[in-house]
């Protein structure tokens, strides 16, 4: 029976709650989507009625199960339209799945010389597995142009598509500008030289029909925590000619046919590559998210899809200020779309979104390169597949016009995190910007958002002289860095350290009542630890500050100049 789209929100009960007193809208699907209850049911009723391990017990128990689980390849396969269930390899998701292409067949078609392929738009999923490939083997790793509103530029693809090219590895849905890549057209380039098209589908797979035949694609990638089903399992289709000639990732149980003492025979696919104990109830819950997306249907899906698209496009386009990422034409797209507004920092366009019970993802979306292709660090990005309210989400965004700051705005909810002195130091930073002489200097990156902060430090007579800091970031990270340079101006390292280590332990949050005093104004800065996603964003000046003044004291010994590019840890 085919579902109507009518109903569908209700039957995610996860979607029926309260978020900072208002009713969720999640628009984080492309992340994760959340779980329909025929879903959790399966996952439930496999653990209440028939767990047990696969192809190994005789016991009705584990007939049951295996049979499920086998059952859930079958589904896999005929919703790809895969020509055999041995040409689905259950893994974890779609990061594995590429993986095991890169590092078990990639070595054993790639040689120093050889081309690799990909485009400016990948996810780093799909583009430092290659990169590894490229290092090890000493093969090239090239990339595919986009034209200037995102496409893949096909006649570059056309160019760079050749004898030594010999691997392609296309996203067939981007993440971030939500355009569809011609995959039948790059397949042929591919095939006229005899070489392979890998395909990422994890953003593809829930939005529309994919019939991995009629792409032609050698392999194709993909994860069931984003279509509906749940975390931890993932599909890796390969053409069984190719499957076979990609080396077992892991060798134990289950994967073998006889072990000797000091040789073993294999079993035949798709088990050959599902050593060990799978995810067996994530693999039943995929078959059943499958059944459910099957119910409504996959063209309609991508029909209702487009259409909230057409609708929600021109709409964002008449809010000032609001940049849309990506193709303007609906046609052109999934249901993603990335934005900025204005010159909002997206991390705090998404936690005031969060203050109204919308849920959207902002940062760099794992796809780095391509945040430089489109010169920015960072982008919000809402992505859906049910059915939203969108009135409700353009209503907010047009009440949110950019002369407005974040104090002119209704948002109470928000006060402790914006605080006025929070936005005077944010929109008026002190100590903003480079010192003639500088004794020590690092950058220092938030791999979570993108942000980046250059702090130096001139000293004289044993005390922080000078001071000033620079980069990217957010309303908290440019804040706390401003609040941060005037505490510590005129102090001793030693000094510093003290209220660096102080600033910490405020952040921390199990001292509620202790007097902060000595961190100037950045004692206010105690009320992001209601926040905890924005500690970071707090933290990332102080950090900055503890590493420069490290390599200070092994500098103060040459007197070098120390340039330090680094990565905050992600704890
Ligand atoms: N490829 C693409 C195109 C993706 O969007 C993602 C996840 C992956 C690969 C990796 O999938 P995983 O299931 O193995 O993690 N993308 C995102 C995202 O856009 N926001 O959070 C995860």
């Amino acid at each position: 029976m085919v579902k109507s789209l009518n109903n569908i929100r209700q039957e995610f009960p996860i979607l029926d709650q309260i978020v900072n007193d208002e009713p969720l809208i999640y628009l984080d699907n492309a992340a994760t989507t959340q779980k329909p209850q025929a879903v959790i049911d399966a996952i439930v009723d496999y653990y209440q009625t028939d767990n047990a391990n696969v192809h190994r017990g005789v016991h009705t128990l584990a007939e049951r199960a295996t049979e499920q689980y086998e059952a859930a390849r079958q589904k896999v396969q005929r919703f790809i339209n895969a020509d055999q269930s041995a040409e689905i390899i259950f893994t974890k998701g779609t990061t594995q799945s590429l993986n095991w292409v890169a590092s078990h067949f990639g070595p054993q078609v790639v040689q120093a010389g050889d081309e690799i392929l990909i485009s400016y738009m990948e996810h780093h999923s799909n583009l430092v597995p290659w990169q590894q490939l490229a290092q090890q083997t000493g093969a090239k790793l090239v990339y595919i142009d986009l034209l200037p509103d995102g496409q893949l530029d096909l006649a570059d693809a056309k160019a760079k598509i050749g004898p030594r090219t010999k691997i392609v590895s296309l996203t067939h849905a981007s993440n971030v500008l939500g355009v569809v890549n011609p995959i039948q057209a790059i397949a042929q380039l591919v095939h006229q030289f005899g070489n392979y098209l890998v395909v990422d589908g994890a953003q593809a797979i829930p939005h529309m029909p994919v019939d991995v035949q009629d792409l032609d694609a050698d392999f194709y990638a993909f994860s069931g925590h984003k279509m509906l089903g749940p975390t931890g399992i993932g599909v890796l289709y390969g053409k069984k000619t190719l499957l076979e000639q990609v080396t077992p990732v892991e060798y134990g149980g289950e994967m073998i046919d006889f072990v000797e003492l000091q040789q073993s025979t294999f079993k035949e696919l798709p088990w050959r590559l599902e050593g060990g104990t799978p995810n067996i109830e994530g693999a039943i819950a995929l078959g059943a998210a499958i059944d459910y997306l099957n119910q409504i249907g996959m063209a309609q899906i991508q029909a209702h899809e487009q259409a909230l698209v057409a609708k929600a496009i021109p709409a964002l386009q008449t809010i000032d200020g609001l940049t849309i990422y990506g193709p303007q034409n609906a046609q052109d797209r999934t249901g993603v779309i990335a934005f900025n507004l204005d010159n909002l920092h997206p991390h705090d366009l998404a936690t005031a979104l969060d203050m109204e019970g919308v849920a959207v993802r902002a940062g760099h979306h794992c796809a780095q390169p391509l945040m430089k292709w489109l010169n920015v660090a960072a982008t919000a990005r809402a992505s859906s597949i049910y059915i939203i309210r969108k009135p409700m989400l353009i209503n907010w965004f047009k009440q949110f016009k950019p002369q407005r700051s974040f104090s002119k705005m209704a948002l109470s909810k928000l006060d402790n995190l914006y605080r006025q002195v929070i936005l005077d130091h944010s929109q008026h930073p002190h100590h903003h910007g480079h010192l003639d002489t500088v004794d020590h200097e690092i950058e220092l990156r938030n791999p979570t958002c993108g942000d980046v902060l250059q702090l130096e430090i001139a000293l004289q007579d044993g005390k922080i002289s000078q001071i000033a800091f620079s980069g990217e970031g957010c309303t908290i990270s440019q804040a706390s860095a401003s609040m941060m340079t005037d505490a510590v101006l005129g102090k001793t390292p030693a000094q510093a350290e003290t209220m660096i280590e102080r600033f910490s332990d405020m952040m921390i949050g199990d001292r509620p009542d202790e007097d902060w005093e000595i961190l100037e104004d950045a004692a206010i800065l105690q009320g992001v630890q209601q926040f905890p996603a924005r500690i970071k964003c707090a933290t990332l000046a102080w950090k900055a500050l503890h590493k420069a003044l490290i390599s200070d004291q092994h500098s103060a010994v040459s007197g070098q100049i120390v340039n330090h590019a680094e990565t905050e840890e992600t704890d």
